[in-house]
């Protein structure tokens, strides 16, 4: 069967949504403005996100509401926040949300990323449940309701929200728009309920949830960990054979839509001539040689990802198997994140040191066993290391599904590559040609690694490509195809 693609989803779009009006609502925008010598720039965030809706939204020329948070974002758009994106291009209207400082600090860095992220990622990192974040948390998700209600009123429409930002929203949403079809996405892993009960707001939570007519997650067990944690939390029914959940009589259904990437996207731009330069330059710069075993990682530096374990496990890797010395590279790049908080902070030093350590380690004169550049390289630079690489390691400790694997997989136009994939990635489910690792046996991780350089090019070369198949079938506009035929049938 050939491959979704976006002129199918815009085909799609146009047969069963384009008479009612289609709104996104997501905490993160998908243009935003900065000034540059005095001048007003355009500037996309590199977010997986944004490439799987911004698709969604040119072909439903429709609305997205976000927080407009971009240094010239107020100057480039009307005094009720709308602006036409993309620019150049106009397809679909962007409606920015302002917000304060205090609310971003107490709505954002509080209650979404102290208490929800850890919450939900069970990373072993303790959530921090602040009544000052609750608060802002409610009046953000309130303020957001009435800025998307302006619009929809009484109408008919697709409401499509995204993320663990706005749990409330749909509820206040059903209740100002009445005839609206409702629809959020979880990106992030859902909890057992064990670990969920300790939110003092849980019920509020899971209240506000209810609001959607379908509530999706990456995979089919963070939708059963609601699920059971609705059964603990709320009088509702469950209605198990249909994974629904009937609520004050209102039903919500409970569906896995597993996120993905524009593979072809991807490997046209990994198989470019751009690339090839880089690759040289490089090997060039780094001093890489064919002789050299290249790994490679890159992530938002979060404690989810993994991080000081993936170094430990290099650090155990050269340790047990010496004779690689010399001959072994890992580059990691890592975009800082959120340094905000605490725990990132205390995340960054940590790895630092790790990482200083194990250079210290083995290092020689003329070779460093770790690269690690901890800045936000621009996709192309990206492809380049993911091709040069013998092997790729995503060691999340929990993970709702984990983009960076599939662009590896992307990536290898070459049909060769192997990749280390934590078991608690939601991607581990479709990629089952990985080599599965548990990122905290990082003596099993030190083994893995040993494994995929001792791999077979054939052995490689199988798994790749049907992991390659996967990806190119299963991609963003197959994500983005299925959420869109199940809203409509709703209408
Ligand atoms: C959340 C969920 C879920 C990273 N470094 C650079 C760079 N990146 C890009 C990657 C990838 C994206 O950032 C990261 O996506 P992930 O999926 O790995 O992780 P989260 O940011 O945690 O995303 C996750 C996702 O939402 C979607 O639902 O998969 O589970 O946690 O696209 O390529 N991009 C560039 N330079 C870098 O240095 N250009």
């Amino acid at each position: 069967m050939p491959g979704e693609t976006s002129e199918t989803l815009r085909q799609l779009i146009r047969s069963r949504i384009r008479s009612h009006p289609f709104v996104a609502v997501s905490n993160r925008e998908p243009y935003l403005n900065t000034w540059q010598d005095g001048k007003l720039a355009w500037m996309r965030p590199a977010s997986g996100l944004v490439v799987a809706l911004d698709p969604v939204m040119r072909a439903s020329r429709g609305l997205w509401v976000a927080q407009g948070d971009g240094t010239a974002d107020r100057a480039a758009c009307d005094e009720n926040g709308f602006v036409d994106v993309p620019p150049g291009d106009p397809r679909y209207r962007l409606k920015r949300v302002w917000l304060t400082d205090e609310e971003v600090e107490n709505y954002y860095y509080g209650f979404a990323n102290s208490a929800l992220w850890p919450l939900c990622h069970v990373a072993y990192q303790r959530p921090v449940f602040r009544h000052d974040d609750w608060r802002a948390y409610r009046e953000v998700n309130e303020k957001f309701a009435e800025s998307v209600a302006r619009e929809v009123g009484n109408e008919k429409a697709f409401i499509f929200i995204q993320d663990y930002h706005f749990a409330l929203l749909p509820r206040l949403l059903r209740q100002r728009c009445p005839r609206a079809v409702i629809a959020h996405f979880w990106h992030i892993p859902w909890p057992n309920p064990e670990v969920f009960r300790i939110c003092p707001w849980k019920q509020e939570i899971l209240r506000g949830l209810l609001g959607s007519d379908i509530l999706g997650f990456h995979i089919r067990y963070h939708g059963d960990n609601f699920i059971a944690a609705v059964d603990q939390e709320l009088e509702a029914r469950m209605d198990r054979e249909r994974a629904a959940i009937v609520f004050e009589r209102h039903m919500t259904k409970i569906r896995a839509f597993p996120i993905s990437i524009d593979f072809d996207a991807v490997a046209r731009q990994a198989a470019s001539e751009d690339t090839e330069e880089r690759m040289k330059a490089i090997r060039a710069r780094y001093g890489i040689g064919e002789e050299i075993i290249l790994g490679v990682g890159a992530d938002r530096i979060d404690y989810t990802k993994g991080l000081p374990e993936r170094i430990e496990a290099v650090d155990r890797f050269l340790d047990r198997y010496p004779e690689f010395r010399r001959r072994f590279v890992f580059f990691q790049a890592g975009v800082p994140s959120r340094t905000h908080v605490d725990a990132y902070r205390q995340l960054n030093e940590t790895l630092d040191g790790a990482v200083r350590r194990v250079n210290a380690k083995y290092g020689e004169p003329g070779w460093c066993p770790i690269l690690f550049l901890r800045e936000h390289l621009p996709l192309a630079e990206l492809l380049a290391w993911y091709r040069l690489a013998r092997f790729a390691i995503v060691s999340s400790l929990h993970d709702g599904m984990n983009l960076v694997a599939k662009e590896f997989v992307a990536a290898r136009v070459d049909g060769s590559g192997v990749l280390l994939l934590s078991r608690f990635t939601g991607a581990a489910r479709e990629l089952r040609d990985a080599v599965p690792i548990n990122p905290y046996a990082t003596d099993d991780v030190a083994t893995a690694i040993r494994l995929a350089i001792d791999m077979t090019p054939e052995e490689a070369g199988r798994r790749m490509r049907k992991m390659r198949e996967q990806v190119r079938e299963r991609n963003v506009y197959r994500w983005a195809s299925d959420i869109v035929r199940k809203l409509s049938k709703l209408a």
